[in-house]
């Protein structure tokens, strides 16, 4: 067993900021950590299976590496977005979300030596890990959108987009503003987390107009830079439908590369023919922005493939270089969509194949690729679309999941947030797996 050990090394002192006499050797300044699991990210996936691993671990054998204080349940976001939830009810302190057995560390990865098995954090300490899980999700990159930031600072500017916490609650009030011509909205050319959001926050725009007796004055359109609608045949048919019943343009290949907030106008390439690009002018336009991992991921390219996700197996989870490093969630280079459902069936199968590993054993759990994406399409309806790697549906409930239901609805809203944060926060959720087998009878599918 290793314990935590506190030191300073000569070498970090002479890295010290000038903070002359008033300078103390204090066990907050530097210090050395060592311990056998190190999980770095405390999002959804990194507070699942570190309740997980404190089960089998002491305190100071398990550190989790987080900066944020606070924890958002971002699936809520869209919802937050049309007006339905507020914000207090997606967010709680890191600390109530993270086990109490474990050890938080409250700074950020800045390199990963994985060679040596040492991370070094922002604040310059050095972390010795054993075995390692990687959890740091993506990150939105509104910056690589000219024009962008500029628009979403000034709260009326038609620009919006539900994927941070800072925007969100613009988001709202944007619709409310909204009277008449183009409200546009984007799907970029990277991958997202939440691949459905973008189009569930245009159809709850569209729903909202039509129960405000606006829908006439105002053009709805869907652009995106994917080749469909949805990856899943099947729901990507029930999808085409609500958006023609409905009078929703859809235009694929089609990627939002700049904004003039001045004028209000959004310009599109066609990613087919990168020449031709389209100027429309907005009244409201929710960016979905181009989306990445820490620079301290994408920059090590021992760590990650060429997209600059952490280059695991896809079934066991295992890094394919490393065998000591796992990784759960956005940031792993697994193909499957990126969202909170996949990430409770990894972590699972992460948690299961670390303790192989370090019992000397085969990891041998699997991942078959399972997302889940509840498309809300209104105020009072959902299409539960649930599917695995080869995008084959892997429906949970013994009725077919491509009809708006309310009872999808409900299930997004009240249900799942409560499964997430009773559960999934305290290790004891996988995703739905074991109810589907129940009500299929024994059938997996
Ligand atoms: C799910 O497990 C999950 O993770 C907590 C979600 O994330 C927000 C989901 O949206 C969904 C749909 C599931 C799957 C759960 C059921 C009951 C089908």
């Amino acid at each position: 067993m290793l314990s935590a050990r506190y030191y300073i090394k000569m070498s970090q002192l002479r890295h010290l900021p000038a903070l002359g006499r008033h300078f103390s050797l204090t066990k907050t300044s530097f210090e050395n950590h060592s311990c056998k699991v190190l999980v770095v990210g405390g999002g959804t996936g990194g507070c699942a299976v570190t309740a997980k691993l404190s089960r089998k671990l002491k305190k100071t054998d398990l550190i989790v590496l987080e900066p944020s204080e606070e924890h958002y349940y971002q699936p809520l976001f869209t919802l937050i977005g049309a007006g339905i939830e507020n914000i207090e009810t997606a967010r709680k302190s890191e600390r109530a979300c993270l086990t109490k057995n474990c050890t938080w560390l409250k700074d950020q990865a800045a390199e990963f030596d994985l060679n040596r098995n040492i991370v070094k954090t922002v604040q310059g300490h050095q972390i010795e890990y054993d075995y390692l899980i990687v959890s740091t999700g993506i990150i939105p990159r509104y910056e690589k959108i000219p024009g962008l930031l500029d628009a979403l600072k000034d709260r009326s500017s038609g620009v919006c987009s539900i994927y941070l916490p800072k925007y969100v609650e613009n988001v709202y009030p944007t619709m409310q503003r909204l009277n008449s011509g183009n409200a546009i909205f984007t799907f970029p050319n990277s991958p997202v987390k939440c691949p459905g959001a973008p189009q569930k926050i245009c159809y709850l725009t569209e729903d909202y107009l039509r129960r405000e007796n606006k829908r006439s004055k105002v053009n709805v359109i869907y652009n995106t830079s994917l080749p469909v609608i949805f990856g899943v045949k099947k729901y990507a048919d029930a999808l085409w439908k609500v958006c023609k019943s409905r009078n929703i343009a859809v235009n694929t290949r089609t990627n939002l590369v700049s904004i003039d907030p001045v004028k209000k106008e959004a310009v599109f390439e066609n990613l087919d023919k990168p020449e031709v690009k389209t100027i429309l002018p907005y009244s409201m336009l929710h960016v979905t922005p181009p989306m990445s991992t820490d620079e301290s991921i994408s920059n090590n390219k021992e760590l990650t493939n060429s997209a600059g996700f952490v280059e695991v197996n896809k079934t066991s989870l295992q890094h394919v270089r490393f065998p000591n490093v796992f990784a759960i969630g956005d940031c792993s280079s697994s193909p499957n969509s990126k969202t909170a459902a996949a990430a409770a069936a990894q972590v699972e199968v992460v948690f299961e194949n670390l303790q192989a590993v370090i019992n000397g054993q085969k990891p041998l759990a699997t991942y078959d690729g399972y997302a889940s994406c509840p498309l809300v399409t209104g105020y009072d309806k959902c299409i539960l679309a649930e599917f695995d790697y080869d995008l084959n549906p892997l429906e949970t409930f013994p009725f077919s999941q491509d009809k708006e239901r309310l009872s999808m609805y409900l299930l997004k809203k009240n249900i799942i947030p409560a499964i997430y944060w009773s559960l999934m926060m305290n290790g004891l959720w996988n995703g739905p797996a074991m109810f589907r087998k129940i009500m299929h009878l024994g059938r997996d599918k």
